[in-house]
């Protein structure tokens, strides 16, 4: 197999930019969105993996590149899997995470006053791996945890800080992010691509 040598990461989250970079090998030629003008595509899709696909397809149509996208997101399971592929989209436009997060807790309060012991959750990744001709692969990833209740620590993004991963007692917003980076659903998933880098 032909080892890709360079990548666009196909991302305009920031966090996850920084977390997918930091696993591709060091030789790789990386490009980011940052370097194109392009608005990113309506994710129309009903599963993590389509809208993977689309957001990784339209990049890499755009700019000629090999695109490797990501679409993740929360699933709890007292909210039956919400925010589930509504993940981003529960930050409002401006993406503001804390009032992402005061709705989770609202939404949870809602349902059952004290949630402590039903707090189970995973987050979940599916990476998308297009090639301007269409060809694609995909991987997916899962870490399983549960919901903190309290907003803890500042390190991560998203929903890092109500997140505590099965097995540790810190939020992924409290950990170092070279821990995080190599239990969560986005490294499970690359495990799976890593091949395609050497
Ligand atoms: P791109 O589509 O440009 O990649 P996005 O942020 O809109 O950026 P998604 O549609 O996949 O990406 O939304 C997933 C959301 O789930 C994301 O905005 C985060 O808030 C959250 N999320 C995913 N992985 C996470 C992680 O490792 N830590 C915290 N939050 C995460």
């Amino acid at each position: 197999m032909n080892k890709i040598k360079e990548i666009l990461i196909g991302t305009n989250n920031s966090g996850k930019y920084k977390e997918i970079s930091a696993l591709l090998p060091k030789e790789i030629v990386k490009h980011s969105l940052k370097e194109f003008k392009i608005s990113a595509p309506e994710e129309t899709g009903k599963n993590y993996k389509e809208n993977a696909f689309i957001k990784a397809l339209y990049y890499s149509k755009k700019t000629n590149l090999i695109c490797l996208s990501d679409d993740s997101g929360l699933e709890i399971d007292l909210l039956n899997g919400s925010p589930g592929i509504y993940s981003s989209r529960w930050g409002g436009k401006k993406k503001n995470f804390d009032l992402a997060i005061n709705k989770i807790f609202y939404e949870m309060n809602k349902i059952k006053k004290d949630w402590k012991k039903d707090n189970r959750a995973k987050f979940f990744c599916c990476l998308a791996l297009v090639w301007p001709n269409g060809k694609s692969f995909f991987s997916e990833g899962i870490v399983n945890g549960k919901i903190s209740k309290k907003k803890k620590g500042k390190k991560g993004f998203g929903y890092d800080p109500i997140f505590v991963p099965k097995g540790y007692n810190k939020t992924f917003g409290e950990m170092e992010p070279k821990l995080k980076m190599f239990i969560d659903h986005r490294y499970k998933a690359y495990l799976k691509i890593k091949n395609f880098f050497g």
